[in-house]
């Protein structure tokens, strides 16, 4: 009997498949089925398990939506701008270029190894001309209706990597990359303005099929705020400050305000301090935004100002302190300690007055030992006292908004996009800054100009015709702090577009993020010349119907796309404004119970155990390990059990084969498989694979146990479930009962309902004509049988002591009746 030789059919297998062009996909038939993975980083580390994880479950969704009839399109491609690869060239010399090519060249195999049915004609890599021209024509649409926007602003910015970071970037203060504590930074960069979607990206998250934790992280990243600007004049001068709060209702408590150090900078510096206060204020402007936030010790300087509280005319000091950040709501704050935690800790350092205007709704007598920051009942507030705090909340700013002192405003925490980078390693931005045509706006000229370029003075588009601006290749790599582009003067010395002078070109790269942040519309057109995708095909195919992917996503990748669907949207490019229908995160696979890494030595190497027990076995264990979404624990014994099991399989077929025999119906095990589909269907269609391979394996045993009975229609049926977890071993057990077509081409299993279900009926039972008990048993049970149990219920007894059965009256399948002497 020939043995399981996992290696052998599933080359074999691979070759066949690709040959026969089997998972390219005829974009213009239905129904679609768009399953999408996250594409991978060409990283030196390769494809890990991480990777598997997200890519092999996935594939067998996408397999088995393909044997229900969709016409699935499983595309995958690189990643391959950012910053790795230019670190690896300044420590190593070799070429970005060079080492991101040679890193697809071997994960291309490593992917071809996890036999998905990845369409390979539609690869894209993000780093190929023809690729981030569309990725610069992306960001000419953005400039060129207003919302890419140059601005001077306080970046995070890594001292190590000498580039500034997105927020998403910093992970607790620190650089995600290489982990230096990130500084703050006053620089021009390059903005998307995501903020102008903010309320879009919030309120459409109720549309999606996606984790909940998800959807609430985002929420809490755009961090909707809804409160009012209150204005406090201040005491001797014709100035005003103006706070924002989401806490009106304490008015009456606040006991001072807060600037930012930033903003008494930029707007009160006019007003004659100590020189205390403008110490204060350079030390705290070293500091990141984190210390500031999350530190213990909050600290701060008194203005030698006074403000008046328009509610109560009350004289109240006014202080700068760093704990108030410059770039959220106006900046200042009014503060409020007896309700406020950070201002309750600020007032007692610096014995600042505490009062209390809100109460807890059942106590009389309050007492403060901390804020308290629940909603009650006013008190201390004139008039106002004994109404309910959140009535107050509207009435106060009611009440001074007719005097113009206070106006509702809603603010958000999310911030625009930051997209310049200072590097070598990513797609040009598509600029040209140009003196003359900077002067000629200047004084006044608008036409000829685009938004951007109006919003923008001197930053002249490069035109969509003389795209890609191609990245040169001969750079100096080592930081200076400045983008290496400016070191290549060819790239740098042009001339303007528009007007022909001397003009120089735009040296930032943008971040990666906008590169991702469309790339699931060029896989359905990655070879057109001129256009960035086509737009039927696109209307057609979007959304995408699932995405798998890191959960780690969860705000940044997973926001941009959003941001850039609905701004294609709304330009006309394209009719959907949501991009992933349904989103799924796997979860995360860990070794000797901690997480893999090479510094713990923990790390499992997915190529190994290919190679010992096949790709099959090397997906399928990963999905029994534990729930898709929870991931599990690693164990080389474990893999060992899925192999065994698919060694069984393949014996299974191989006696059924040479069974000469004639076959006894065995109808335990045809209603047993027919429980099977029912089961392994639904837990397919919810990712379920762990409990789906469970049934799989049931029926196996029983089969096994059972060959005699086994016929071949059976295998078949059993080969075709089997088929979307171990691919390989399916078209090749397939093959040899006799198919000559792909199993692939098959269509799924459909149970019988009568065959599984061992029906139940309920029969009541009565005794002279009354309900007296009932009973429910198989639907097959004999009228003699019913009769019998009936009898021996203890409620009936009761009834049928020392009594004689005169006579007894059946409804098959309803009722029973005992009639009594
Ligand atoms: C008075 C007050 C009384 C406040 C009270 C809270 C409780 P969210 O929900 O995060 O939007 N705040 C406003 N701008 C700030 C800034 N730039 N830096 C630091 N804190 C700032 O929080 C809004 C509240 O955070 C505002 O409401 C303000 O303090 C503070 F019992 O105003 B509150
Ligand atoms: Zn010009």
């Amino acid at each position: 009997m020939e043995r399981y030789s996992p290696t052998t059919i599933e080359s074999k297998w691979q070759r066949l498949w690709e040959e026969e062009k089997l998972y390219q996909t005829d974009l213009s038939q239905t129904p679609k089925f768009y399953c999408l993975v996250m594409f991978p980083y060409p990283s030196s580390d390769k494809l890990h398990i991480g990777h598997w994880y997200n890519y092999g479950p996935t594939d067998t969704f996408a397999r088995f939506k393909r044997m229900q009839g969709f016409n699935v399109f499983e595309p995958i491609g690189f990643d391959a701008f950012g910053l790795p690869a230019e670190n690896y060239a300044i420590k190593t010399g070799v070429h970005p270029q060079k080492s991101t090519e040679e890193n697809i060249d071997y994960i291309r195999k490593q992917l071809k190894q996890i036999g998905a049915m990845y369409d390979w004609s539609k690869e894209i890599i993000t780093c190929h001309p023809n690729y981030y021209r569309w990725t610069q024509w992306l960001f000419l649409q953005l400039f060129k209706n207003g919302l890419a926007e140059r601005k001077l602003s306080f970046a995070n910015y890594c001292p190590s990597c000498k580039t500034v970071l997105a927020n998403e970037q910093v992970k607790e203060g620190r650089c995600e990359r290489c982990d230096s504590e990130v500084i703050q930074k006053e620089l021009e960069q390059w903005f998307f303005k995501i903020t102008n979607y903010a309320e879009r990206l919030l309120s459409n998250l109720k549309k999606l099929n996606w984790p909940l934790k998800t959807k609430l992280m985002q929420e809490h990243w755009i961090g909707k705020s809804e409160g009012a600007i209150i204005q406090f004049p201040i005491e001797k001068t014709n100035h005003l400050i103006e706070v924002f709060t989401t806490r009106p209702d304490t008015l009456f408590g606040a006991t001072y305000l807060v600037i930012s150090p930033e903003k008494w900078r930029r707007s009160f510096s006019f007003l004659k301090t100590t020189s205390e206060v403008n110490q204060y204020i350079k030390q705290s402007e070293k500091k990141t935004y984190f210390q500031r936030q999350f530190s213990k010790e909050k600290s701060g300087v008194f203005t030698g100002f006074y403000a008046l509280n328009p509610i109560n005319k009350q004289r109240i000091p006014i202080w700068v302190a760093d704990y108030v950040l410059p770039d959220y709501g106006t900046g200042a704050i009014m503060c409020v300690p007896a309700h406020d935690e950070r201002d309750f800790e600020f007032a007692q350092k610096y014995h600042l007055p505490i009062i209390q205007v809100v109460k807890p709704p059942k106590t009389k007598e309050p007492s403060l030992q901390k804020a308290y920051s629940e909603p009650g009942i006013m008190i201390n507030s004139g008039r106002w006292d004994g109404m309910s705090s959140e009535a107050f909340k509207e009435e106060v700013v009611r009440y001074l908004s007719q005097k113009g002192l206070a106006k509702k405003t809603t603010y958000y925490k999310l911030r625009d996009w930051l997209i310049s980078r200072q590097r070598y390693w990513g797609a040009p931005i598509p600029l040209i800054y140009c003196p003359n045509c900077a002067k000629k706006i200047k004084e006044g000229e608008r036409k000829n100009f685009s938004k951007g370029e109006l919003l923008n003075p001197g930053w002249i588009a490069v035109p969509e015709k003389a795209l890609p601006v191609l990245l040169p290749k001969e750079v100096n790599f080592q930081l200076s702090g400045q983008s290496p582009l400016a070191s290549v003067s060819e790239f740098l010395h042009t001339k303007c577009p528009k007007c022909g002078s001397p003009a120089r070109r735009e040296v930032d790269t943008m971040d990666t993020f906008v590169c991702s942040s469309w790339y699931f519309l060029r896989y359905l057109s990655p070879q057109l010349e001129n256009k960035p995708f086509d737009k039927t095909l696109v209307n057609k195919w979007l959304p995408v119907d699932l995405y798998v992917g890191g959960a780690e996503h969860a705000t940044m990748h997973l926001i941009y796309a959003r941001f850039i669907t609905m701004v294609l949207h709304d330009l006309g490019f394209i009719d959907v404004e949501e991009p992933f229908a349904r989103l799924y995160h796997q979860g995360t696979i860990t070794h000797k119970g901690a997480k893999m890494s090479k510094s713990r030595g923990n790390v499992v190497i997915p190529d190994h155990f290919v190679k010992k027990y096949g790709s099959d076995s090397f997906r399928m264990y990963l999905m029994f390990m534990g729930p898709y979404d929870e991931g599990g624990d690693w164990s080389d014994y474990g893999i060992v059990g899925v192999y065994r099991f698919l060694n069984r399989v393949w014996t299974l077929v191989q006696k059924v084969k040479q069974n000469k025999e004639k076959i006894t119906f065995n109808a335990k095990l045809e209603q047993k498989l027919h429980q099977t589909i029912k089961k392994i269907t639904e837990d397919l269609e919810n990712l379920r694979f762990n409990t789906a391979i469970a049934t799989l394996m049931q029926w196996l045993n029983l089969a096994y146990n059972n060959v005699k009975t086994v016929d071949k229609e059976m295998l078949d049926t059993y080969l075709k479930l089997i088929a979307p977890f171990a691919p390989h071993l399916a078209e090749e057990l397939w093959h040899q009962l006799g198919h000559s077509n792909s199993i692939f081409k098959e269509s799924w299993p459909h149970y019988q309902k009568e065959l599984i279900a061992e029906q139940q009926v309920t029969i009541i039972i009565e005794i002279n004509g009354k309900v007296r008990d009932k009973l429910t048993l198989p639907s097959t049970t004999k009228q003699k049988e019913i009769e019998k149990l009936a009898q021996t219920r203890p409620k009936i007894q009761q009834y049928l002591q020392n009594k004689e059965i005169k006579k007894v009256i059946h409804i098959p399948g309803r009722l029973i009746n005992f009639v009594l002497k």
